[in-house]
């Protein structure tokens, strides 16, 4: 990860490049570009926390350099401070409009420059920060702490979704529940540690052998469900018989000596005619689960 500020200097004349450099050293690491092609170019291989933009450049001015890294970043990747001798108010406005955090003209006042890029650099990284801890927040609020399946709530937000969109392409899935048999015989002999590690383990079997747009999510204690999007009633049969397999035969290693062995039951379900709403599914899919305990375990009713 980065640490440092990045600063882009985009500006055709070489004195003030220098200038600038001097002025800004200590703030952060330094790149130029002498063109707004060459800017364009480097902005498309790196991110810059502050680039400071001149508006006559010699192939295009510092407005379209800017009006096209506002249309390829994200808002709040990096702030745009224009450094120009166009001190009229309109092209000052023009600047701002465009998305510049700030418009500083020449000849300016060598403090009050770095001042500037010193707080757009606080406020770059700020932003970047909580991005990034919004996006993990977001992660795990929809995950399973302990297995890293979606949780209740997100996977029947994912499959509900799924289920309006079958209902237009006319698309229908599968759900499978699954339940692991005589689950609390780990925990009773093994300990709930134990217990935990064949939930991990079997959720990361499964989802190996699941495809990447099937859902799974754990929907109870030892009870997960898998929505298999466009998929019909024999390929659902097969893949839950695939589940079940990949169950029966893993070896869950505890505490480096003992294997643990689990196998699972499962209720299939799909949507026929226009049942497509998932409590329905989860009603149907858990009576041929229990219709599946009630056979003998190890198996898939469907
Ligand atoms: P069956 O084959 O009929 O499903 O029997 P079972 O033992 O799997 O089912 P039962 O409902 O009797 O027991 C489920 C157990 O799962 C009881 C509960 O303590 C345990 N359990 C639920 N959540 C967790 C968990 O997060 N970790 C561990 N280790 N155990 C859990
Ligand atoms: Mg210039
Ligand atoms: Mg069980
Ligand atoms: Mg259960
Ligand atoms: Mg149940």
């Amino acid at each position: 990860m980065k640490h440092g500020a990045d600063i882009l200097i985009v500006e055709d004349s070489a004195s003030d490049i220098q200038i600038l450099a001097e002025l800004l050293s200590g703030l952060g690491s330094i790149s130029f570009a002498m063109t707004g092609a060459d800017a364009l170019a480097k902005l498309r291989d790196s991110q810059f926390d502050v680039i400071l933009l001149d508006v006559m450049l010699p192939d295009m001015t510092g407005f379209d350099v800017c009006q096209q890294i506002a249309a390829d970043l994200n808002p709040g990747e990096s702030s745009v401070i224009f450094v120009t001798a166009l001190h009229d108010a309109q092209s000052e406005e023009h600047g701002l409009l465009l998305g510049a955090m700030d418009y500083i003209t020449k000849p300016f006042s060598p403090p009050a420059v770095r001042a500037r890029v010193r707080n757009h650099l606080t406020l770059s990284r700020t932003t970047r920060d909580l991005r990034r801890a919004h996006e993990r927040l977001q992660q795990l609020a929809a995950l399973d702490y302990l297995t890293g399946t979606f949780n209740r709530g997100h996977f029947e937000m994912l499959v509900n979704r799924e289920l309006e969109r079958a209902e237009r392409s006319g698309l229908t899935g599968a759900l499978l529940l699954i339940d692991l048999d005589h689950f609390k015989r780990i925990n009773d002999t093994h300990g709930h540690a134990a217990g935990d590690q064949v939930l991990i383990s079997v959720a990361d079997a499964w989802l190996r052998e699941l495809r990447s747009c099937d859902i799974l999510g754990r929907v109870g204690g030892e009870e997960f469900a898998v929505f298999l999007p466009e998929t019909g009633g024999t390929e659902a049969t097969n893949i839950a018989a695939r589940l079940l397999q990949r169950t029966r035969d893993l070896p869950i290693v505890w505490e480096g000596r003992q294997t643990l062995r689990i196998t699972a039951s499962i209720g299939g379900a799909w949507p026929v005619d226009c049942a497509l709403d998932l409590k329905t599914l989860m009603k149907a899919a858990d009576r041929l689960l229990y219709r599946a305990k009630q056979a003998g375990r190890d198996r898939i009713e469907i």
